[in-house]
């Protein structure tokens, strides 16, 4: 009796307590308050929800980048701002071509470059002469931005603008702004200028100094003369400092916010960088952040890689806010076009894939597609932009749920309406009128209202009467896409196995891919063996005892050339290793009965076998030399910590060839030793050096792949010698993972 008593008043006072609890209002960003438990602090993050314009950003899902300016014509990635104006030689500009191909792509909304690090404006700028207004483009009158912005409106899509704050137009000229150490006065933006008066008459005062004010009067233009903008891209990177320049961001913002109020901030408290520009997604993906000072304050932002969100990370917070991540990645290697032959395009397998990974793994999908010296979007680029339009298209265009039973909320397309999925036990069934064929399965949480929570979930079929699973995962956020391996079934089981308070559901679907002829990976040994294989799509099925590779058609067959025609179903067929000690280019590609697979090439290099080291000014324990050419990407040779550059290394390539190029490819462990400047020599006896050629690699930090460089006729050598004069972001030593040379 005393017991049940005391049972009673225990179950009371929990009552009491719980029903205490102060209500949480959903809010962007959500204070943590001294003495907040854990739990607390899990029910706050639990609250904090997209501001409007970040859930319709989010909605866009897959949406465009454009870069394009002098860096199209030197085929440079990064400019130095002392280019002549006059190299933009630009004819046949055509954006409504870029549009129709970004919508038939399925983008929503397209970010352009209207000033890259160089400091060269594509729009008619009245702060400037270093732009379009200097160039033989319609005779400088010319305006790239607005011909976009027209085209936007054309196809229907929305326009972002790319606005570069590093400048180093701004930094090398003897009149620039950036870093000129002027006073911070009050100034006036707009600054009048003669002659060409603004349509829109708001004006701000700010106290800011002459770089500040120069990229205030940009934005004053961008975002009041080219209609409405979406999206105010501010890249992090830097290719050089001066003066201790500094951004005040909260006059930044006050004009934006003023003058483009649907528009989202990239780089700042609205969007987020992925953390690479390759395409890389994360398993887990949390759109809620843990801030140590008010994000609305700040002007400088936390470094946003790895795990951001887990609970473990909102522990340490005063602040939790809404910030979801955007996947930035090129069609073509490197951000700007270079040429048709050497600069490798994505194919749809990959483009496709990263789509579902970004946008299937909450968070937005920005795919850079390059403009050639044309002007236009190359017809490659356009076919891989095509098919993965029909892709998306094919597959979740058509919903495999449309007819099924279950809670209605989440099989309508009603934005708010949700299932708390506490309330079914956190397991929901569907049940099909018939068996349907599925490999995907997207869920939707209801975050504009019920911010982000589930932590892990699982999806089962009823298969020979039983359940069986047959994907899980961990986050879900605005959407998940599940991939898996061919299901018949009428009935499937959602099951939330972990989540942050009640978790919700706003939509769930399901899909078929008709999957294709899988991409092929070619590997070239140390001794010369070549193996072709197929692409092994891993989307975790391994855990599920699924060997991807074992689900491929059995009578598909790998054809290749080594002449860099592309394959067709009479060029030779793959039977097996074998031996290609030559340097070439192959290709290779898939086919079925009926059709055939991307095409995947690889340039081999000569074989590396035979080569010495002749000399290498230092190298850091554990890191030797030798690992530069060891044909392995994951070991590397750096130099020694005390050392500064210059930093030299000598090859001795066993025999004389005739090199037309060199490849170097960067460590991707972190960020120092990465090789900016530098140049090439030959000997003929190993002791006399005769220079090849200097060379110059921009954005190796975020972007650490291999870059390449030919040389202007090829060089018959035995020794080879690299100095590498500068390091990327001004790091003293240098890393090489891998040195190759070309011979064709
Ligand atoms: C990087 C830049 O340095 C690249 O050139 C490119 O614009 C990319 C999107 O961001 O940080």
């Amino acid at each position: 009796m005393k017991n049940l008593f005391i049972l009673t008043l225990m179950l009371f006072i929990l009552h009491t307590m719980a029903w205490a609890q102060k209500p949480i209002t959903p809010s962007n960003t959500i204070k943590i308050d001294e003495g907040d438990t854990p739990e607390e602090i899990i029910r706050k993050a639990a609250h904090v929800v997209p501001s409007p314009n970040q859930y319709e950003y989010k909605k866009h899902e897959f949406t465009g980048f454009v870069h394009f300016g002098p860096n199209t014509f030197t085929r440079m990635e990064w400019g130095n701002g002392k280019e002549d104006p006059k190299i933009f030689d630009l004819h046949n500009l055509d954006t409504d071509q870029w549009c129709k191909a970004m919508k038939a792509a399925g983008m929503k909304l397209v970010v352009f470059t209207a000033k890259h690090h160089d400091g060269f404006v594509l729009w008619q700028s009245r702060y400037t002469q270093h732009g379009i207004m200097s160039t033989p483009f319609k005779n400088g009158k010319g305006d790239v931005l607005k011909e976009l912005s027209a085209s936007c409106q054309k196809y229907g899509l929305k326009l972002g603008v790319y606005l570069s704050p590093a400048d180093l137009y701004q930094i090398e000229n003897p009149e620039g702004l950036y870093g000129n150490l002027s006073k911070y006065t009050t100034r006036t933006i707009p600054r009048p200028v003669e002659g060409r008066p603004f349509a829109n008459k708001t004006t701000f005062e700010f106290e800011v100094d002459d770089y500040n004010e120069y990229f205030l009067n940009q934005l004053f233009e961008l975002l009041t003369e080219y209609g409405p903008v979406h999206e105010v891209w501010f890249d992090g990177a830097h290719p050089k400092r001066k003066g201790g320049q500094k951004y005040h961001y909260p006059a930044w913002k006050k004009l934006i916010r003023t003058l483009a109020p649907e528009t989202v901030i990239f780089g700042r408290e609205d969007v987020r960088w992925c953390g690479n520009e390759s395409g890389a997604t994360r398993e887990t993906e949390w759109d809620i952040v843990p801030f140590e000072e008010d994000p609305d304050q700040m002007s400088r932002f936390p470094d946003l890689h790895g795990d951001i969100g887990s609970r473990e990370k909102l522990m340490n917070a005063n602040y939790l806010h809404y910030l979801p991540a955007e996947t930035n990645t090129s069609i073509r290697e490197g951000w700007f076009y270079r040429d048709e032959t050497t600069q490798k395009v994505r194919n749809p397998d990959d483009v496709f894939d990263i789509y579902e990974r970004a946008v299937g793994g909450n968070s937005t999908f920005l795919l850079n597609i390059p403009p050639n010296r044309e002007g236009r979007f190359s017809d490659k680029d356009v076919a891989v932009l095509e098919e993965t339009g029909k892709r998306i298209r094919e597959t979740y265009g058509n919903d495999k749920l449309a007819a099924a039973k279950a809670p209605k909320e989440i099989l309508d397309d009603d934005e708010l309406s949700h299932i708390n999925t506490a309330e079914y036990n956190n397991e929901i069934i569907i049940t099909l009128p018939k068996q349907e064929i599925i490999n995907r399965f997207v869920l939707q949480e209801a975050i504009s209202t019920h911010s982000q929570r589930i932590e892990e979930h699982a999806l089962d079929a009823m298969i020979d009467g039983s359940w069986k699973e047959i994907a899980s995962g961990t986050t879900v956020g605005y959407k998940k896409i599940l991939r898996f391996p061919n299901v018949t079934s009428k009935q499937f089981r959602i099951r939330i196995l972990k989540s942050r308070l009640d978790a919700t559901l706003n939509k769930v679907s399901a899909h078929y891919y008709q999957s294709r002829p899988p991409q092929i990976v070619i590997n070239r040994n140390n001794e010369g063996e070549v193996r072709l294989s197929p692409k092994a799509n891993d989307f975790g099925w391994k855990k599920h005892g699924i060997d991807a590779t074992g689900n491929l058609n059995a009578n598909m067959e790998i054809r290749y050339t080594l002449d860099g025609s592309t394959p067709t179903s009479t060029s030779t067929l793959y039977t097996g290793p074998f031996n290609m000690p030559l340097s070439k280019e192959i290709k290779a590609r898939a086919f079925s009965q009926k059709e055939s697979g991307s095409v995947t090439s690889l340039h081999l290099g000569i074989l590396k076998n035979n080569w010495k080291l002749m000399e290498v000014s230092s190298s850091k324990e554990g890191f030797e030399a030798s690992s530069a050419f060891d044909n392995n990407d994951g070991s590397y040779w750096q130099s020694d910590d005390e050392a500064t550059h210059p930093h030299t290394i000598a090859i001795d390539l066993g025999a004389v060839r005739s090199i037309t190029g060199f490849a170097y490819t960067p460590q991707n462990q972190h960020k120092e030793g990465m090789m900016e400047t530098g140049s090439i020599y030959w000997s003929k006896n190993g002791k006399k050096w005769k220079k090849i050629s200097d060379f110059e690699f921009g954005n190796l930090i975020n972007d650490p792949v291999k870059r390449t460089k030919t040389f202007a006729k090829p060089i018959k050598t035995r020794y080879i010698k690299i100095i590498s004069e500068r390091g990327a972001g001004g790091s003293p030593s240098v890393a090489i993972a891998e040195l190759d040379f070309f011979e064709n």
